[in-house]
């Protein structure tokens, strides 16, 4: 068959980001021997016009559009972008592609809602490299694709759904060949590295996190051996930063520690990132361990400094954990930066205090802190059924593709807002949600990458907003 793979994500905030998911499902179907095109929407002037060209001179039997974002996650400035998404395949349709099938990171979290919205014909959960070939297979026969494990559709006015199998293994599938689909350079000359997962699924509980029900509960790991090859093989064609995008990167711990020494021991010269470290393993040797392998920016999801909202969260670790990484960290050079999460269930002025005041006590200030307000709220989680419970959150599952976010009710919106704005005020190293939104973000980018200077660019954040100050901004 014709296969178009469309990548729908024209989001730039924090910055642009490579539509990894899309690649991965476009090297499916070319391995399985479809004709297979690529439109990545990111840099493209008039996205529903190159979509028009795109199906009138390839004529595809079958669109699948990557959706990876639903919205911005930004309670103080919410932006939606399935609006968009639903025009674009309207486009699609009316320019003669007759089959429509949505997947990624966002279609995993509201496929029936994503489904109604946009007219597509069907949606496929979970991994497209094992999910993908089974549908492409059974529509090709002639059977019913909703007989393949993780295909959804809305049949008769009705949402059917074969629920996904998360026993496929992790391995080659998750690797594509980039350079193949998108370009490469536009993305580099924007300050943005080249993602990698090392596995699939995600174990932990949190309770507004939507991970183990895309990806499974139980670990998927891809054999070390097979992920450093993959890293061989971008440093070949010249890529400079990677970036590991699993949901957790060092846990399984040993699973960390053997690709670090993997990598340590097969410089390639390509320089690592991870913006997904759980406190609870982040220790000593494992920060020694990835130093050694030539990781030069790491992010610590912390959400909070205090033991009873932690709890509340559903995290695995505590305060204890927290201090605990802060001393390895100071020990290294690596730079690092803090994400927490405020008015959380349990948050209160009290436990506010407590993180701003870890922040400010355990924090290096060369390093940066940043702060997200409000938890967005999607179905299917515990805070979901919480709110539900406590009244907070009545608009129905199918209307939340529009973002609801989740604040404790002991929490004052004002109060918070004004404390995160002054604390930022006076912590230079400090940035919260709102700083995504800033339109320069992405001239900075450029012209930081124009100068030379090296990813990650928040290591500069400090230096960036003393030059702000001196120009009259905050
Ligand atoms: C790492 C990450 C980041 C990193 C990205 C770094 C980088 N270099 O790429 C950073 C921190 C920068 C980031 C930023 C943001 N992120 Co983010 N991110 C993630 C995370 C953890 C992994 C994404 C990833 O690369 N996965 C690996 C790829 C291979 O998986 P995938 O895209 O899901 O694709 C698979 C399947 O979905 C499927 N598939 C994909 N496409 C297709 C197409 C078809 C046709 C088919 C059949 C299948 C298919 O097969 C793929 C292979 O298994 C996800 C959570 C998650 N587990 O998905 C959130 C996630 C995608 N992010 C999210 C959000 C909101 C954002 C931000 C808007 C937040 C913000 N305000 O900063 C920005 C947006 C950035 C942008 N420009 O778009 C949300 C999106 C949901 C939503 N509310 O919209 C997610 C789902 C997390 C969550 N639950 O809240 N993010």
């Amino acid at each position: 068959m014709k296969i178009l793979i469309v990548s729908v994500n024209r989001n730039r905030q924090p910055g642009p980001v490579i539509p990894y998911g899309a690649c991965v499902a476009a090297q499916a179907a070319l391995s399985c021997g479809h004709e297979t095109r690529f439109l990545d929407l990111m840099f493209v002037k008039d996205p529903a016009e190159a979509l028009k060209r795109a199906c009138r001179g390839f004529r595809p039997d079958l669109a699948g559009f990557s959706l990876r974002n639903i919205d911005n996650n930004d309670m103080r400035n919410p932006v939606s972008y399935t609006a968009e998404a639903a025009s674009l395949m309207a486009a699609a349709r009316l320019a003669g592609c007759a089959k429509l099938v949505l997947g990624g990171a966002a279609a995993a979290i509201m496929p029936e809602a994503l489904l109604r919205r946009t007219g597509a014909d069907w949606c496929v959960l979970g991994d497209a490299a094992a999910a993908f070939p089974r549908f492409l297979a059974a529509l090709e026969a002639g059977d019913d694709p909703l007989s393949v494990p993780g295909v959804c559709a809305v049949v008769n006015g009705e949402f059917s759904a074969n629920p996904p199998d998360f026993s496929g293994a992790a391995g080659e599938g998750l690797f594509p060949e980039f350079g193949r689909w998108i370009d490469l350079r536009a993305y580099s000359r924007q300050m943005v590295s080249v993602p990698l997962k090392t596995k699939l699924g995600c174990p932990f509980g949190c309770v507004y996190c939507t991970y183990p029900s895309g990806e499974g509960a139980g670990y998927r790991l891809c054999p070390p051996e097979t992920a450093l090859r993959a890293v061989r093989d971008l440093a070949a064609s010249g890529v400079r930063d990677i970036e590991f995008v699993d949901n957790v990167f060092n846990s399984p711990y040993a699973h960390a520690m053997e690709l670090c020494g993997l990598l340590a021991a097969n410089r390639t010269g390509a320089r690592f990132h991870t913006m997904e470290l759980n406190p609870e393993f982040t220790d000593e040797p494992l920060l020694e361990a990835m130093e050694r392998a030539g990781f030069a920016g790491i992010g610590i999801t912390a959400e909070s400094a205090d033991d009873a909202v932690l709890a509340s969260l559903g995290k695995n670790y505590d305060s204890s954990h927290l201090e605990r990484a802060a001393a390895a960290v100071e020990k290294h050079d690596i730079p690092c930066m803090w994400v927490f999460l405020l008015g959380g269930p349990g948050e209160t002025r009290d436990t506010v205090r407590r993180t701003l005041d870890f922040a400010r006590r355990r924090v290096r200030s060369s390093d940066t802190v940043f702060f997200n307000a409000g938890v967005r709220l999607y179905p299917g989680t515990p805070l979901e059924a919480a709110a539900r419970l406590d009244g907070s959150l009545t608009v129905p599952r199918a209307e939340m593709l529009e973002p609801v976010f989740y604040l404790s009710p002991d929490m004052d919106k004002e109060w918070l807002l004004g404390t995160l704005a002054a604390a930022t005020r006076d912590n230079m190293n400090f940035i919260a949600s709102d700083t995504l939104a800033l339109p320069f973000l992405s001239g900075l980018c450029g012209l930081a990458h124009f100068t030379g200077v090296r990813q990650p660019l928040w290591k500069h954040t400090r230096f960036i907003r003393r030059g702000l100050r001196c120009i009259g901004a905050n």
